[in-house]
């Protein structure tokens, strides 16, 4: 999205398409009283919700309802706004609309408005919050977060980063780092007494704190992207372990195909499960086999594909075969293709096949489990749970996205090397300046004090209208 006049008039409907009780249409930009009082037939009281009567060019009423004026800067957008409440029917709100821009012509027209509105695009209103200071950019995608939060914990969390509970963890840090960075800049002037001058600041120390709270939050960020994303979990092994069995188990339904012979899954099938309220897509795939056949060899290459961008995989192993050799042979197989960097729990299935002392101990990395009795779904449950980085029961602090994570990894990188090289003496001071700069501006752009037009426009255009 270009970043147009940021004072000129944008006019939408604010709430969701269709027919509903109330129906908003909302105007934001620069000298709205005017706007206002057009609508009104009469001056607005700011904050003050009038019940009026809209009306067309020729006086026909339109519909009856609220209309709210907000007065720059206490508003959502920090501009002055018009809000009109009127019932929610789609053809109202577009006459509404229609009514709202034909007098922001009129005013145009009549000098009392530098500019006519126009349409707002996606997510300009939360956009002008933004530039006008309201909210920072992790704010403002929080409200895209709560707005498309599908579960009660993900919208808690999208609320408070909306209050600014990320932002304020990543200001802190950066207020840190801008320390060690006067520190390291003054200390440049002063080269002969450098060392000493460190050493008694403790800059060292000071760095490592800062890379250590960088992991904290690096840590709850990556809870908020799980709880914004959901994780992607893959179920792969060899034919007939009974990876489709657990899937449909795991989602209560019948969403696979089940049969006893080797090689019924074909496609790739997900489903997206809950699990106290952290969305995780578990996908069942076709058994790892050299297959013959022309579709199931393509299901085994498509389940390989999924294997190399899920975020963990649940190996899923037949318990009564554990001991027989050829089923040994096929699982090293398996297990020289996953890639030793994705992590990985086996399952062993088909427990009640097996006499409860033949079990292998069950752990972190290796559970036992019957897709056919239900016994230790439970653990699969809390093991997903634990591979999405949260903490039995405790919720993302915060919602966070894939673009914070990038950047609080970079953040990180930039903090190694100055440390590196601080610990190494400070001979290279100007470079650990330089370090601790970039480490600066990646931190910003979570919450967009380093500013860039592409990443906004980027961030922006993934919102609805209206907001
Ligand atoms: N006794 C027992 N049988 C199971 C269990 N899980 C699956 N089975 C059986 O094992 C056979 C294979 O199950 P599937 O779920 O189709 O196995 P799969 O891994 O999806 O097989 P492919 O799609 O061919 O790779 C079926 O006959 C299932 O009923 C279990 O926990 N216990
Ligand atoms: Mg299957």
């Amino acid at each position: 999205m270009m970043l147009t006049d940021p004072n000129q008039p944008i006019v939408a409907i604010a709430t969701a398409p269709g027919r509903g009780g109330v129906g908003v249409v909302r105007v934001s930009g620069k000298g709205l009283a005017p706007l206002a009082a057009a609508l009104l037939g009469q001056p607005a009281r700011p904050r003050h919700a009038h019940f009026t009567r809209f009306t067309d060019e020729d006086g026909q009423p339109i519909d009856h309802g609220l209309l709210l004026y907000f007065e720059a800067p206490a508003s959502y957008t920090g501009q002055d706004v018009v809000e009109l409440q009127g019932h929610g029917g789609p053809l109202v709100l577009q006459l509404l609309q229609a009514r709202c821009l034909q007098w922001l012509q009129i005013l145009a027209d009549q000098g009392q408005l530098p500019l006519a509105g126009r349409l707002a695009e996606p997510g300009e209103f939360t956009q002008r919050a933004f530039l006008n200071d309201k909210i920072d950019l992790a704010q403002a995608e929080a409200v895209a977060d709560l707005i498309n939060a599908s579960t009660a914990q993900a919208a808690r969390s999208a609320v408070r980063s909306l209050d600014g509970a990320f932002s304020a963890r990543v200001h802190q840090l950066a207020d840190d780092v801008l320390r060690l960075r006067v520190l390291v800049e003054a200390t440049l002037d002063f080269p002969e007494e450098e060392i000493e001058f460190l050493q008694r600041a403790d800059a060292q120390g000071q760095l490592a704190q800062a890379r250590q709270q960088l992991q904290t939050i690096g840590q709850q960020a990556r809870q908020g992207v799980a709880l914004h994303n959901g994780l992607r979990v893959v179920l792969a092994g060899q034919p007939n372990t009974g990876k489709s069995s657990l899937l449909n188990a795991l989602a209560q339904a019948e969403v696979a195909i089940v049969t006893d012979l080797a090689g019924t899954t074909r496609d790739v099938l997900q489903q997206t499960l809950h699990i106290q309220g952290v969305p995780v897509h578990v996908l069942d795939t076709a058994g790892l086999r050299d297959a013959t056949d022309v579709v199931e060899r393509e299901g085994v290459s498509r389940a390989w594909r999924e294997v190399g961008r899920a975020d963990a995989v649940l190996w899923v192993r037949d318990l009564s075969l554990r001991h027989q050799p050829q089923a040994q042979q096929a699982d090293a197989l398996v297990q020289q293709g996953l890639p030793p960097s994705l992590p990985c729990v086996t399952v062993w299935n088909k427990a009640d096949l097996v006499a409860p002392a033949e079990h292998p101990p069950a752990n972190d990395a290796a559970l036992v489990v019957s897709a056919t009795t239900g016994a230790g779904l439970d653990a699969i449950r809390r093991t997903l749970l634990q591979l999405a980085g949260a903490q039995s029961g405790a919720e993302a602090p915060f919602s966070a996205r894939a673009r914070h994570l990038h950047a609080l990894k970079q953040t990180d990188e930039h903090l190694q090397t100055a440390q590196a090289l601080l610990e190494d003496g400070a001979n290279a001071l100007d470079v650990v300046a330089e370090e601790l700069r970039l480490a600066h501006a990646a931190l910003g752009q979570v919450t967009g004090a380093v500013d860039t037009e592409q990443l906004l426009g980027h961030i922006f255009a993934d919102f609805c209208i209206g907001k």
